[in-house]
């Protein structure tokens, strides 16, 4: 008797608790299924910092595509030029639970570990700009940027063509070592010195892409009755910095040394223009549009290649105009929509 009694008080409980959860789910019955509102793709996005025009060109055009109206909310972090915040920040990102990372790493190694830790989580990881060396592959799912050996070649071919024969003095201007854009510009410089017995590196040195920094070693160069012809300045910062330094010295820039920079900012092409800086090879930053469809694509069930080098050009004296100058937008390119689009059809930065 006591146990049938027991039972009846249990089921009674069981359909009273099954009516208020009926009841607390409003007015729709079980038969409808309301359309989830489109789903907001949440991106963790690891920056390496703001040391230069070509990362905050590459910043605001992030920022502008992974934008809420695209669809997306964007959990962004400014690494400063630290790889162990790059690190805490994944872990984050890991903790968040976030749809996707996004990593613009500072240096190449290292990355073994934390992108494990994402990989078990589950989380895809997507690289941007610079390239990381990892033994397994599988650790991100792809990346996007530039070919910077071809970068250096680029800008090595122009000093070939500019100065047959000619013996040249040339100083280094490193970005940050380790990093694949310092890596591919340096050793195209470091390829082409074996061709050419007539060409001496008097400096070379990291200027880590900082125009201060730029400055600095040219200042200390010429203080110190180094010559040089060259400065071979691995972003357009730097030699920004070294512009100054010359102007200091009272020498001309694109005269007394000429300059060659990589990246392509409307401020350095405007020096092409007015003859400061002589040659320009693009990096183009403009990733933004480009990584947007492929978070789009993976939501889509696709995979996208799993690295896609962006289409870069080169800017000299001789061929720069007005209008390549017109055509760019400072602020944000006007992404060409469908596809991963190559720089060509983007303004530059
Ligand atoms: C290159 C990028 C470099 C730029 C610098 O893709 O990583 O870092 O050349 C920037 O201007 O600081």
């Amino acid at each position: 008797m006591k146990r049938s009694c027991m039972k009846m008080i249990i089921l009674c409980l069981l359909a009273a608790l099954c009516t208020c959860m009926l009841t607390a789910c409003g007015d729709q019955d079980a038969g409808t299924v309301v359309p989830d509102e489109k789903k907001i793709v949440v991106v963790g996005f690891s920056q390496v910092g703001a040391e230069s025009d070509w990362r905050n060109a590459n910043t605001r055009s992030m920022t502008q595509a992974l934008s809420e109206e695209n669809g997306f909310r964007l959990i962004f972090e400014d690494a400063q030029n630290k790889q162990e915040r790059q690190i805490t920040a994944i872990r984050n990102f890991i903790q968040m639970n976030v749809d996707y990372i996004v990593l613009a790493p500072t240096t190449e190694t290292g990355w073994e570990t934390v992108l494990g830790e994402a990989k078990a989580a589950g989380i895809p990881v997507i690289i941007v700009d610079r390239l990381i060396n990892v033994s397994d592959s599988s650790l991100y799912t792809c990346w996007v940027g530039s070919d910077f050996w071809k970068e250096g070649r680029a800008a090595v071919r122009w000093m070939e063509e500019q100065f047959v024969d000619r013996p040249l003095r040339i100083v280094h201007l490193q970005g940050n070592l380790g990093c694949s854009a310092q890596k591919g510009r340096t050793g195209a410089l470091t390829e082409a010195m074996q061709a050419h017995p007539d060409w001496q590196i008097v400096y070379q040195g990291p200027g880590d892409f900082l125009q201060a920094k730029g400055q600095e070693i040219i200042e200390d160069l010429l203080s110190r009755g180094i010559e040089f012809d060259v400065i071979y300045s691995e972003n357009d910062n730097m030699a920004f910095g070294a512009i100054e330094a010359l102007n200091g010295a009272g020498l001309v820039p694109g005269e007394d040394v000429i300059i060659v920079s990589f990246d392509g900012c409307h401020r350095a092409l405007e020096m092409v223009q007015s003859g400061a800086i002589s040659f320009v090879a693009e990096c183009n930053p403009l990733h933004g549009p480009r990584i947007m469809n492929i978070i789009n694509t993976l939501e889509s069930g696709i995979m996208p290649p799993k690295q896609t080098y962006v289409d870069e050009k080169t800017f000299d004296r001789e061929h720069i105009t007005r209008e390549m100058l017109d055509e760019r937008d400072s602020e944000y390119p006007t992404s060409s929509g469908c596809g991963i689009p190559s720089a060509s059809s983007l303004p530059l930065f």
